[in-house]
């Protein structure tokens, strides 16, 4: 039996089914002599009742030594082979690296290289450990959530966590299919082996670790210093500076981990600008071991909790630190370490999230978004946050045009009732007066937005039960709908691009307020890496196998034509900056918008860690153009496409081969170079067309 995390310790019965006298091997963080004092009670129990063989390997040093980048797969099967006795131990290592020679040869000598380096030092590192006949009684297991829980996570979501989903009674099940959000921060999944950690001297309070975190796990905030009373010791602030200290004169600054949410990817220490000038090796976040951080982090994270939201009104939210200074209302999803598609969702959610309605296409945004047993969608203190539901693969634009049609008929009607009561000779003239300020009240920004909730407030308790007459009593039922709903269509590539491109052309076409959003993987990653009309030229994929051979469809393009509708095409790897600038105008716009968001992905065969950088070159080779068309501009009299980006300064067929997507076509296709050079060819053409729209004058 082997356990490839530690903290699957906490989490599962790992030795329920092991025999006794069985071997059991751990991927550990500490060495033999200290391993003891680490593990909890209840696993230790079972390892003296069962008399197990104990082994620990070393992995997190193996793959910092190496570079391993986190996949410690072949450091296990080592070590594995090594104390099982399955092979003579010379005969398993050399079948091993010939293994690894077939399985990696693909990707290039140097990851075949890095294998048997692996297999090597593997085979010195897996230790024995002698343990003795009693439990270290330093740690305990954990319970499956923290009693603070709400009852339900505690009665059915923590039992769906344990693996005893199959034996809950269906009584306990809700029974229209709403499921209560908020759930993933109970998960407490304690997956990475390393987190970040701040040093605020360094810090220039960009927000941009923030920003780019896919999982929510690093946030900052400002506040009054004197918000710091009964801090735990460990937690740390530093006056607020920059635009933020100009903003906010005389108040703290903090950027807060979740040590047990966090997935250790490491996006947001390689994105952190600011560079330690004692030792330029060190950023203001840097990776340090989890395990010993875990629990005076924890403490501060909940504390950093506790503090007080900033007031949103002081800085611009359409900028990187207004919109990072606002709590993100997606956390702690399920998605891979490093998910390239994730931040633009929480984004969205830290600009519109109170008022967000979201009909999602199947895909990988769908599974972490609200598969069970939690939810990642959650919401703001006052219990405001999205709605979200997924119907199918094909149909989410209309789905969620279905909400946008709802949403404005009830708004039409409530608007009637209010123009009934102003009009009413009998109607209080302090519930006429509140009418007539929802008649004029502008909801484009999201101060409009909340200005109205205060009106609506005041509307129904003017109003009190609606007893008075029949337009009161029915104007009580969607008063709510007097507040602007912001309502998007998200999906991946394969259903924009293809499956579900008929309805999104229609929906776009209607001219309504709809948005959709394209988290672009160039892929259909949750089956696998299927071909999508996105997969650009040359790349490998799933019924691509010796390279795809046509062009990416120019979706935004074609969205283009209709003139009415804004388009944008962002990457926060390359310009983050005007990809919440897309995300806000979007939302503003009263009409159709589309943005297509880069998204790197485990799909395209890179290092997770190089996600962002990996986008940076995706457009500076002009693979993928940035830029912003926003019809309203046309009616200015401005030229409505602003481009984001520069014309190509990179080679696509050079940087390409950093993606095993377009390496491996080197080994598959003899036509691969000329593949790759007609590529950069068309993207620089791309280019060339786009610069020349971006530059027409206008009439
Ligand atoms: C009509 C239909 N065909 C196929 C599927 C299976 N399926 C579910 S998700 C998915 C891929 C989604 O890819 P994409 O839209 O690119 O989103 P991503 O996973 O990349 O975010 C497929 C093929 C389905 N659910 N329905
Ligand atoms: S390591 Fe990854 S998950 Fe953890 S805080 Fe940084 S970006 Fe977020
Ligand atoms: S990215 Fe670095 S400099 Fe910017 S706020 Fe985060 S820690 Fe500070
Ligand atoms: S497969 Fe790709 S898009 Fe899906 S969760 Fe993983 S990294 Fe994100």
């Amino acid at each position: 039996m082997a356990c490839h995390n530690f903290s699957f310790l906490e989490k599962y019965d790992m030795l329920a089914n092991i025999k006794s006298g069985g071997t059991f091997l751990l991927a550990s963080p500490f060495e033999p002599e200290e391993v003891w004092e680490k593990m909890p009670d209840e696993v230790e129990q079972q390892i003296i009742d069962k008399k197990l063989k104990f082994y620990v390997v070393n992995a997190l040093k193996l793959d910092h030594e190496l570079n391993l980048g986190g996949r410690i797969n072949t450091v296990m099967q080592t070590a594995f082979f090594k104390i099982s006795g399955i092979l003579p131990e010379a005969e398993a290592i050399e079948a091993l690296k010939k293994a690894a020679k077939k399985t990696y040869g693909k990707k290039g000598d140097a990851v075949v290289k890095m294998n048997w380096d692996a297999i090597d030092a593997a085979s010195n590192a897996v230790k024995r450990v002698e343990y003795p006949a009693q439990p270290a009684g330093k740690v305990k297991k954990p319970a499956v959530v923290a009693d603070e829980a709400p009852e339900f996570v505690k009665v059915v979501t923590a039992e769906i966590m344990a693996q005893r989903g199959d034996d809950l009674p269906v009584s306990k099940i809700p029974n229209d299919g709403t499921w209560p959000t908020a759930t993933t921060q109970w998960e407490k999944r304690n997956i990475a082996t390393e987190i970040p950690v701040w040093d605020p001297d360094t810090c220039i309070q960009c927000t941009q670790c923030s920003l780019v975190c896919p999982h929510a796990s690093i946030r900052g905030k400002v506040y009054a210093p004197s918000c710091l009373k009964g801090a735990p010791e460990t937690f740390k602030s530093v006056d607020a500076k920059g635009v933020i200290g100009k903003a906010f004169p005389g108040f703290k600054y903090t950027i807060q981990i979740a040590p047990e949410d966090c997935t250790g990817c490491g996006l947001c220490v390689q994105r952190c600008p600011a560079k330690n000038k004692a030792d330029p090796s060190k950023k203001a976040i840097n990776m340090a071991p989890q395990f010993p951080l875990r629990t005076p982090e924890a403490a501060n994270w909940k504390f950093f909790l506790g503090l007080p939201e900033a007031d949103a009104t002081k800085l611009n939210p359409t900028t990187i630190q207004g919109s990072q200074l606002k709590r993100p209302l997606f956390e702690f999803s399920g998605a891979c370490a490093g998910c390239g598609e994730t931040p633009y969702l929480k984004l969205l959610t830290q600009l519109a999230g109170d008022r967000l309605l979201i009909g999602n296409a199947t895909g990988c945004s769908s599974i972490y978004g609200g598969n069970l047993p939690t939810t990642p969608y959650c919401t703001r203190e006052d219990g405001r946050g999205p709605s979200w539901s997924n119907s199918l693969f094909e149909d989410a634009a209309e789905f969620a045009f279905g909400m946008r049609l709802t949403a404005d008929k009830l708004n039409g009607y409530a608007l009637e009732l209010v123009d009934q009561l102003t009009a009413a000779e009998q109607a209080p003239a302090a519930l006429k007066a509140v009418a007539q300020k929802i008649k004029e009240t502008d909801q484009k920004s999201g101060e409009g937005v909340e200005a109205m909730r205060t009106l609506v407030a005041e509307l129904k308790r003017l109003i009190g039960d609606g007893s008075c007459c029949a337009t009161c009593k029915s104007l009580l039922s969607v008063a709510d709908y007097l507040v602007r709903k912001s309502v998007w269509a998200v999906g991946g590539d394969g259903w924009a691009y293809d499956i579900g491109y008929g309805g999104l052309d229609h929906v776009l076409a209607s001219g309504r307020n709809i948005k959709i959003l394209v988290l672009d993987t160039e892929v259909y990653s949750n089956t696998g890496g299927q071909a999508s009309k996105s997969t650009p030229l040359g790349a490998i994929a799933k019924f691509a196998a010796s390279g795809k051979g046509q062009m990416k469809k120019n979706l935004g393009m074609i969205s283009m034509t209709y003139k009415n509708i804004y388009v944008a095409q962002v990457s926060l790897g390359a310009n983050p900056a005007a990809t919440v600038k897309a995300f806000a105008e979007a939302e503003a716009y009263d009409g159709p918008a589309i943005i297509i968001a880069y998204s790197h992905c485990i799909a395209h065969g890179i290092d997770m860690v190089d996600g962002l950088e990996r986008q940076k070159v995706a457009v500076e080779t002009g693979h993928f153009p940035l830029y912003r068309y926003h019809p309203e501009l046309a009616a200015q009299g401005k030229n409505p496409l602003q481009l984001d980006s520069k014309a190509p300064t990179q080679s696509f067929a050079e940087t390409a081969l950093k993606e095993n997507r377009f390496k491996q076509l080197l080994k598959l296709n003899p036509d691969a170079e000329a593949m790759l050079q007609k590529a950069e060819k068309q993207f620089k053409d791309n280019f060339v067309m786009l610069q020349a729209l971006a530059n027409l004058p206008q009439s």
